[in-house]
């Protein structure tokens, strides 16, 4: 136990560049020489994510090989992301990985690879011309599910939205993603240079794909001359990317500081477990990412399908019963034994009859690696992460297997049990009358809908962006109706208990 004079006594070593060599000798630091680190990937999108993974994939790579000209440059897109990069800048773009085990041992390591970083509002016109680079070679991306901006029910760019309209309107400043590629590959044209390789890291089917289509979308409007050139310059390969990495908390930042003396203002946790397929369809080259655990593939999509609707819709599962119930992270609701079954078999009756053909993948033991990913007590997922956003995920996690199950006539009555456990969440409290903030763009109509829904159980699915022409199919409504009526008049678990037996 620590008494009130070691705390008195303790000095901190603050992160950054000059200090690495007196950090605590269990933390591992950068094995290479960051001077000499140069940057031919710019990164949107400097989240918790990107850090436990591509960027850490990076750092590996560099100290493995020595090669030193994969270095990142994040950009943060958003005013929201100022407090990151201010903490970026503070400590010369290092930050801590905490890799938490299932026993709960922990292994810091300091990641080296992000030597540059941008606040995109604050100059624009800077990260332009950093995408512009020759050296600029890749820009990764991870800007949300709904960072793609693609209206569900039309399946098409959403030109509706302002900051859209406010890059259509002003080219030299602009506010998006589709805007500031649109600018950087305009000037990579002009300048007669070679093309890159947009590559996203977000979780969707297709992402690669997706990324070009919506870009190119934008790009028909905004420039249209440009669009042959990306065309046949520009790559977008589809990947499927995996780590748990929960948001950080305060208990974070003090366990680091208690255990190792180390004062980093923002470090990231992850799970040991960590995973990126990829298609190899660089434009202008690519890091040897395979030589520390990537993946290069022809073809992603039996990857990607099996990662969304088995790991990220499982997250769905355990987030929305788990919420309803009061549970706050997701190892509580994978520990819980009703929801582990109805998971499981959520798991197996509905969602892998959808998956095809996967190869040599063992699907049984990914399966139940899932369940202990979830359960890793040590990882404190917060479910809050987990429902955030729900309108641009539930479409792509669960929504997908619904509409193939359907046609097939397979078993829905789990997900669309889910579906309905998500009308009630939008009731903003738990089943032990204690609120919870919807943190969504769609969250006035959400919660609109579900108070309708009280009087009228159809009106959920009555968002036709999101739900399309789900809400007219017969099966679905019907099963759906019938689950948000139980939910309605009894507590969730025992709802599950009863859909388990049956
Ligand atoms: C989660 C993902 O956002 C979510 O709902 O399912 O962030 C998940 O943790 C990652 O995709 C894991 O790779």
């Amino acid at each position: 136990m620590t008494n009130q004079k070691d705390i008195v006594m303790k000095t901190l070593v603050a992160l950054n560049q000059a200090n690495l060599h007196s950090l605590s000798p269990e933390i591992s630091i950068p094995t290479y020489d960051r001077s000499k680190v140069s940057t031919s990937i710019v990164h949107i999108g400097i989240g918790n994510f990107h850090r436990s993974h591509e960027a850490y994939y990076t750092n590996e790579l560099m100290e493995k090989t020595g090669i030193l000209n994969c270095g990142i440059c994040g950009v943060g897109l958003l005013e929201h992301d100022r407090k990151l990069y201010n903490i970026l800048k503070n400590q010369e773009g290092l930050y801590t990985l905490v890799i938490k085990e299932l026993d709960g041992t922990l292994t810091p390591k300091v990641i080296g690879s992000m030597v540059e970083y941008f606040l995109a509002p604050d100059d624009p016109h800077a990260v332009i011309e950093k995408i512009a680079q020759p050296e600029t070679k890749i820009v990764s991306l991870t800007i949300t599910e709904g960072g793609y901006n693609i209206n569900e029910a039309t399946g098409n760019f959403d030109f509706s939205n302002k900051l859209i309209q406010h890059d259509l309107l002003h080219p030299e400043s602009p506010k998006t993603v589709f805007g500031y590629l649109t600018q950087a590959l305009k000037l990579r044209k002009t300048r007669g240079l070679k093309g890159c390789t947009i590559q996203s890291c977000d979780n969707i089917q297709g992402n690669g794909d997706v990324a070009k289509k919506t870009l190119m979308a934008f790009v028909e409007k905004a420039e249209p001359e440009l669009a042959d050139w990306i065309d046949s310059h520009v790559t977008f390969p589809n990947a499927m990317v995996d780590r748990i990495t929960p948001v950080t908390v305060a208990e974070d930042i003090n366990q680091l500081e208690e255990q190792f003396d180390l004062a980093d203002q923002w470090p990231v946790v992850c799970e040991p477990f960590i995973q990126w397929v990829i298609e190899d369809d660089f434009a202008t080259g690519r890091p040897a990412w395979e030589q520390v655990g990537a993946q290069f593939v022809k073809n992603v999509v039996p990857f990607e399908n099996m990662k969304l609707r088995l790991l990220n819709a499982g997250h769905s599962v355990l987030g929305m019963l788990g919420a309803i119930h009061g549970y706050k992270t997701i190892d509580q609701a994978a520990r819980d034994e009703d929801f582990k079954t109805f998971l499981r078999a959520f798991m197996d009756e509905e969602a892998t009859p959808t998956l095809g053909h996967l190869g040599d993948i063992d699907l049984n033991k990914y399966k139940t690696s899932l369940i202990e990913r979830f359960q890793n007590i040590y990882i404190k997922d917060h479910i809050s992460r987990i429902c955030l956003q729900s309108s641009a995920k539930i479409p792509i996690f669960l929504l997908s297997t619904v509409r193939d199950q359907l046609k097939q006539q397979g078993k829905i009555k789990r997900a669309a049990f889910v579906i309905a456990a998500w009308c009630k969440y939008n009731d903003g409290t738990d089943e032990n009358g204690e609120s919870y903030e919807i943190v969504d763009v769609m969250s006035q109509e959400l919660t609109r809908a579900a108070e309708l829904s009280h009087q009228d159980p159809v009106a959920f699915l009555r968002i036709k962006t999101i739900f399309g022409e789900l809400s007219e199919d017969k099966t679905f409504v019907e099963v759906f109706v019938t689950a948000l009526k139980m939910l309605r008049t009894k507590k969730i678990k025992e709802c599950v208990a009863e859909l388990n037996i049956k």
